[in-house]
């Protein structure tokens, strides 16, 4: 089957990120052939003798920065070795663009993303700047929140959930994908949260299920559940001021 996606995570902890992806749906996907993960060691393009991948800040202040010799050898061999022409490079810093369900489907559709997973106080800047005029590569600088982790490679797995379901063939229904939760709506329209869901026992912990549900009326279920979602798209972005 050809390969619809090749995706390579650059890391100082491969281990932190290889388990969590040969688990579920994701892992799956790679055993299909439909996505190709690859997760790289960023010490493997060192040259000294201690591997070094980081040194102290010009102008001073706490901590380190990752030095942009060994990023730009590590994307280099990265890139040659993929045999694609295009490459998205996505470097993760608390300091980038919010992610978003619609970055996720438009790097869904891309044929080689790498994912650099910068620590310390970040991967040097000129590692944007080279790759930003390079004509084979798009450099995104992404952040998945509002709040700091100790490095990417969290958020790089965030990302990787995210944009592999929506890589045809890796979710059975697509139906699923259509109906849920920020998913792209027609333009002027809004996107909604998703209703909620009830199965099995009809009561539970003196809790029935919404009788609307057990009504077999498909067109009132179909008025509720739009109804339940827009009541709780008001309510979240009332609290969180969206
Ligand atoms: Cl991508 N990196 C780090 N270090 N912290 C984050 C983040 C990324 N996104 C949210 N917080």
């Amino acid at each position: 089957m050809a390969r619809n996606l090749k995706i390579d995570v650059v890391t100082i902890f491969p281990d932190y990120v290889v388990t969590p992806l040969a688990q579920s749906l994701i892992g799956k996907a790679g055993q299909s052939g439909l996505i190709e993960i690859i997760t790289n060691d960023l010490r493997d393009f060192t040259t000294d003798p201690h591997r070094t991948v980081d040194d102290t800040p010009y102008g001073g202040g706490a901590g380190m920065v990752m030095m942009p010799t060994v990023w730009g050898d590590a994307i280099d061999a990265i890139a040659q070795a993929s045999e694609t022409s295009h490459h998205e490079l996505i470097i993760l810093t608390p300091a980038g663009e919010l992610f978003s369900q619609a970055m996720a489907e438009e790097l869904s559709s891309a044929e080689h993303l790498i994912f650099a997973c910068g620590r310390y106080e970040g991967i040097d800047h000129r590692v944007t700047e080279h790759y930003r005029t390079r004509s084979d590569f798009r450099v995104r600088e992404v952040s998945i929140g509002n709040y700091v982790l100790n490095g990417g490679e969290a958020a790089a797995l965030v990302m990787i959930e995210a944009i592999a379901r929506l890589v045809p063939g890796v979710i059975g229904n697509p139906d699923s994908l259509t109906e849920e939760s920020h998913s792209i709506v027609a333009e002027g329209q809004e996107a909604l949260l998703e209703y909620p869901s009830y199965t099995k026992p009809a009561e539970w912990r003196g809790l029935p299920v919404p009788a609307i549900l057990t009504s077999g009326n498909h067109g009132l279920i179909a008025k509720w559940r739009r109804e339940q979602a827009i009541s709780r798209t008001r309510q979240i972005r009332s609290e969180t001021g969206e």
